[in-house]
């Protein structure tokens, strides 16, 4: 476990983190706007990274730890860090596109499942529960509470409603730097565990990983960095960038007008 001291923003960086994480949004949102069945992930790498490039900014997934993509699109049974290549997608699909975007020293961060067309119940659910799993551990960050309480509301909601919380990937700080400290695990901590109190100005992710099945994951032996469900049952994931504040918290990669084929849905696909 870290030990690494929890920075506290200054009114400085913290104007500067509104500026990159609400670039991050807009990409994602433009994302969601053109997706569509028969694309390659390949192509909505081409988008977001011609679009982060576009605002004078820097896509921080590429070549971060040697990743190869400006993106990360993970589809189905994939939990994260997918790839993005040659795949199509398929009606039926769900993929979570995961945005960062360096700007001006400070990185924002922030990911959405989308349905691909008509999607099964299936993935409905376990989109949805992912969705709402990141709603109600927004809603528990304040100045006061604790890193704990993130995880505990997490696991209580997504396992009463039959799905499991992925333990290997967390929520993280960020600021100038893509990942530091707080580690925000999206599961119950342990006894002993190290639970630090959120103070106003710490600014870190919510990313929850949920599963339908095990919440067990493998990393590809081959490519190293695609993480799927060890069952292979579907995966989804939502994540924001936030900063604590005194009353709750900001959420500094909210977008301004709902995703397409995520917060809304295209009611002739649905039908079709
Ligand atoms: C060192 C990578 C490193 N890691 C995290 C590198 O926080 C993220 N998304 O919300 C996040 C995104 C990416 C990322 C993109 C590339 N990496 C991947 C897997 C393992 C690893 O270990
Ligand atoms: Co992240």
């Amino acid at each position: 476990m870290s030990r690494e001291i929890i920075e506290i923003k200054s009114d400085r960086d913290i104007e500067k983190m509104r500026v990159s994480c609400q670039m991050a949004a807009e990409t994602l949102v433009l994302v969601g706007e053109r997706l569509r069945a028969g694309m390659t992930t390949e192509e909505i790498n081409t988008l977001v990274h011609k679009d982060t490039v576009r605002r004078g900014a820097v896509p921080s997934p590429l070549n971060y730890h040697g990743f190869p993509k400006s993106v990360c699109t993970s589809i189905n049974e994939v939990v994260c860090h997918g790839i993005p290549g040659p795949r199509r997608l398929l009606p039926g699909d769900i993929i979570n596109v995961d945005v960062t975007t360096y700007y001006n020293g400070f990185h924002g961060d922030t990911s959405a499942t989308f349905y691909v067309g008509a999607v099964s119940p299936q993935a409905r659910l376990v989109t949805e529960v992912a969705r709402r799993s990141l709603d109600l551990a927004i809603a528990v960050v304040r100045d006061g509470a604790r890193i704990g309480d993130i995880g505990e509301v997490i696991q209580g909601y997504a396992e009463g409603e039959g799905c499991s919380v992925v333990r290997d990937f967390a929520g993280h700080g960020i600021g100038r730097r893509f990942h530091c400290a707080p580690q925000v695990a999206h599961y119950r901590l342990k006894k002993g565990e190290e639970n630090p109190r959120l103070r106003a100005g710490m600014v870190f992710t919510i990313e929850p990983m949920i599963n339908l099945g095990t919440w067990e994951v493998e990393v590809d032996p081959v490519d190293k960095w695609t993480a799927r469900t060890r069952d292979r049952k579907l995966s989804a994931q939502f994540e924001h960038t936030l900063l604590v504040t005194q009353q709750g918290c900001e959420v500094l990669t909210r977008r301004s007008v709902p995703l397409a084929n995520s917060e809304t849905v295209d009611l002739l696909a649905s039908v079709l």
